[in-house]
């Protein structure tokens, strides 16, 4: 591993928030290509405190040091992953589902999006479905992404899938979901229109079901 990613890597495992934000500015200012930084440093650490978490060498703690220090990386390269573009590419409502607290996957997916010109309404994390159902009636969004992070939360994706349906308002937009647990199969399974395994596939499905 290239010595610059090796800092971002060891930033974020250790939790340490100023040196995540310090190596990830140090590796864009050497031309790291930004894709890089975060799948080799970011996200590869992140993974590697999950593992750590289930061998139980970390504990929830240490996982929210990692997820903060991982954030404040994320906001140094924003701006390198985001770009402005004229015209909307459409109107997307996204948030993580009711129970869960995981963001980080779901800020990088909204990035993605923003990046590729969809106007995002971020509901945040923790999200009932009538939160969902809300922000559709409002703000007119055409796609709906849910992420879960927990086995336990997944059902309140079709929760969801159901509360738009009871709203009435269903066949009005396009639903995508994903997350660490979340399959194919499950999406087809609770009627979703789409699944993505990553943020990068991500901006390729959403267009594809605005098409
Ligand atoms: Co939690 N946690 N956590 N955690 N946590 C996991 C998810 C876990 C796998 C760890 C483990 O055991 N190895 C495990 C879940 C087990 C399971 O259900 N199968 C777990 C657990 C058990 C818990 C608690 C229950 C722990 C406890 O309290 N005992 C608790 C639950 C709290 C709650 O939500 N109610 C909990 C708490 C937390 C923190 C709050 C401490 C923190 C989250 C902080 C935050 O997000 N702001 C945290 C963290 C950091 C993790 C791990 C370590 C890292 C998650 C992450 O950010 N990954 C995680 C272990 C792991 O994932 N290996 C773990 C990086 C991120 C970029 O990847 O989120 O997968 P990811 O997103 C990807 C794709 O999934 C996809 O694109 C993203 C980018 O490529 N994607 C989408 C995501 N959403 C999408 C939506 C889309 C499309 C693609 O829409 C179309």
């Amino acid at each position: 591993m290239n010595d610059l990613i090796q800092k971002v890597y060891t930033a974020i495992l250790e939790g340490q928030q100023k040196a995540a934000v310090a190596s990830v500015q140090a590796a864009l200012d050497a031309g790291l290509v930004p894709a890089v930084i975060l799948n080799e440093g970011m996200v590869a650490a992140m993974a590697e405190v999950g593992r750590l978490f289930e061998e139980g060498e970390y504990f929830v703690p240490e996982m929210l040091i990692a997820a903060r220090a991982m954030q404040g990386g994320l906001g140094i390269l924003k701006p390198y992953l985001v770009q402005s573009n004229f015209q909307s590419s459409g109107k997307i409502a996204i948030g993580t589902v009711k129970g869960d607290l995981h963001d980080i996957g779901k800020n990088l997916v909204a990035m993605m999006l923003e990046g590729a010109a969809f106007e995002m309404i971020d509901l945040g994390a923790d999200v009932p479905p009538e939160k969902f159902v809300a922000a559709v009636k409002e703000s007119g969004a055409q796609i709906v992404a849910m992420s879960a992070l927990l086995t336990t939360t997944m059902p309140n994706m079709k929760a969801t899938l159901d509360a738009l349906k009871e709203a009435g308002i269903r066949d009005q937009v396009k639903v995508m979901i994903g997350g660490a647990p979340v399959t194919e199969a499950y999406a087809r399974q609770i009627g979703a229109d789409g699944y993505s395994p990553d943020a990068s596939r991500v901006v390729s499905l959403a267009k594809s079901l605005l098409a």
